[in-house]
């Protein structure tokens, strides 16, 4: 059962509420943990910025095909 996604744990303890999706609030919390806070309104931002499917929140497989993009 081994994940080999390496994001699925950055996205777990991004997920706060478990319920699998990264929710615009869920990022605001992260941010503003890391010291950079953001507004509502960008965190509603990035989410439409990674949310491919436009449900309005951030999947694993987003979140990883986010992340694989930046890395280039
Ligand atoms: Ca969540
Ligand atoms: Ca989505």
């Amino acid at each position: 059962m081994a994940d080999s996604n390496e994001y699925a744990a950055t996205f777990d303890l991004i997920d706060s509420d478990d319920d699998q999706r990264i929710s615009a609030r869920e990022l605001e919390r992260l941010m503003e943990v890391l010291g950079s806070p953001i507004s509502a309104e960008q965190a509603e931002e990035a989410v439409r910025g990674i949310d491919s499917d436009g449900d309005g929140l951030i999947s694993l497989e987003e979140f990883t095909a986010y992340m694989g993009s930046r890395r280039g």
